[in-house]
């Protein structure tokens, strides 16, 4: 399945303020209806379960303070088991597909982002993006009525030409979306100034539409995106089309850099994870800034972590970013809003969720429809918002670290888990063969703990159990044998 894009011109996209951009993608896009909800989705970078004070993962070291997400938390839906993959592209890209990055399930496609693009590799025309051709949540969004505006952070392409420093890279505007503010085609170097601006070497490309003087001011990189969200939000409280809004937060990854004193609680941070704690308290300050703009009666948000917390800064360093681990992969993940009956606010859900059933979910919401035979691994979960006993709208789920990025072999890892709504869970080192199987609702709260067993582990199971286990190395197997030039034997 192929999707056509007008190319946006580099030059006129440079000129161009959001607002006229908007303009003329309102014009082209079909009439919304009043009733079709807007939905912005906050994307947290590098924040884990073990850091979101309402989780409450490690009773005896202290997470960082969320006092805004835990007032939330009493009011919105809460998703005690929400997944992604451990580190950011991956997670990025399976939101905008609905798709995991081996999948395969249509005619062997797959979009291959099975690690996150490296910063030195983001403007070399040899690293992983995300295939043009495949269909993007925005896509399926604009011929519902709706226009789709990222704000932040991007990790997702790079340079389609030669010329890294000139030419164009895979950019949110070809993946689908209208329009651009704050943001950077990677991570930033630095939360204050017009460094972040230098960040990999794009120069002012991306935020042209965000200040196209290119003057630039020095402040701090959260609040400059949070301030860029609610000057959206107002300019389109008064129109009666509907939007979706990614607001994809740099926070709180690194580098751990101290915030302005008037947004944290923390006395003099010089630690790591110190310097963590500020920025989350930041970042959950800014968050609450911005929801007192949104119209909830007119629009869902939904909050969510887009990968495990950093080893450096992790509760347990065992449970931590890039690694299979529950740390690595169990993310706070709060909706709100229209889309959520008043009957379930305050709710926790236990049914389990991974990061591409929002592409299903946010379509569900909105009204649009895939076109016809396009298939994709997400599951709305908007049944859970709506009725309070629906049954799990997944029993199952699979994720995968596999390097080098691209799924074009010569691999250095190929790690696979699989795990179910019982809280049953297979680990699977492809290349060493090592086998382990976890309950992780048994262990302590938000984490792997002890496994049950390892590599031969079946003949020591008991019968239900390995029942359980059977079947999650049957999805792996499954996984396994879609991964091209597979190093692994079934
Ligand atoms: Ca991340």
């Amino acid at each position: 399945m192929t999707i056509h894009r007008e190319k946006n011109d580099l030059a006129t996209r440079g000129i161009c303020a959001l607002m006229v951009l908007l303009g003329s993608v309102l014009m082209t896009n079909k009439s919304g209806a009043a009733e079709q909800p807007n939905v912005i989705l906050i994307l947290a970078d590098d924040l884990g379960i073990d850091h979101v004070g309402f989780y409450g993962v490690h009773q005896d070291r202290r997470p960082s303070r969320t006092p805004n997400l835990d007032r939330l938390a009493s009011d919105w839906v809460a998703f005690d088991w929400a997944y992604a993959f451990p580190v950011c592209s991956p997670t990025r890209a399976s939101i905008l597909t609905g798709r995991g990055p081996i999948t395969g399930i249509e005619n062997g496609e797959h979009h291959g982002v099975t690690a996150a693009l490296k910063a030195a590799d983001l403007g070399t025309p040899d690293e992983w993006s995300l295939p043009l051709d495949l269909i993007t949540l925005p896509d399926v969004l604009r011929p519902a009525g709706y226009t789709s505006v990222l704000i932040g952070k991007w990790h997702l392409g790079q340079t389609t030409g030669e010329n890294w420093r000139t030419d164009r890279f895979w950019d949110p505007l070809l993946a689908g979306f209208d329009a651009l503010r704050t943001g950077s085609k990677g991570g930033i170097s630095t939360y204050y100034g017009p460094a972040e601006y230098e960040a990999y070497g794009w120069g002012n490309v991306f935020f042209a539409t965000h200040d196209p003087n290119g003057v630039h001011r020095e402040e701090y990189s959260l609040s400059r995106k949070i301030d860029s969200a609610v000057e959206f939000v107002n300019a389109m409280q008064n129109e009666d089309l509907p939007y979706f809004l990614w607001l994809s937060l740099h926070s709180p990854h690194r580098p751990y850099t101290v915030p302005p004193v008037h947004l944290h609680r923390v006395a003099n941070p010089t630690t790591r994870l110190e310097k963590y704690h500020a920025m989350v308290e930041a970042m959950d300050q800014e968050i609450a800034r911005f929801l007192e703009k949104v119209d909830l009666s007119r629009t869902t948000v939904i909050f969510m972590g887009d990968n495990g917390t950093p080893t450096a800064v992790a509760l347990d360093p065992d449970e931590a970013k890039a690694s299979l681990a529950d740390g690595g992969i169990h993310v706070p993940l709060l909706v709100a809003g229209h889309s959520v009956a008043d009957g379930l606010r305050g709710r926790r859900i236990s049914a389990p969720v991974i990061s591409h059933d929002l592409f299903a979910t946010v379509a569900e919401i909105t009204g649009a429809e895939l076109p016809a035979g396009h298939q994709i691994d997400g599951r709305s979960f908007l049944p859970l918002l709506k009725t309070r006993n629906a049954p799990p709208t997944r029993t199952e789920f699979v994720v995968s670290r596999v390097r080098p990025n691209g799924l074009r072999g010569n691999y250095d890892r190929v790690r696979l888990a699989a795990q179910n709504a019982d809280g049953f869970k297979v680990h699977w080192d492809v290349l060493t063969g090592e086998i382990e199987f976890f309950d992780v609702h048994g262990a302590a709260y938000g984490t792997d703990g002890d496994p049950l067993c390892n590599t031969n582990c079946p003949d020591g199971l008991p019968l239900g159990q390995r029942a359980q286990f059977d079947r999650l190395i049957e999805l792996l197997e499954q996984e396994e044998s879609k991964i091209p030039n597979s190093p692994g034997t079934p």
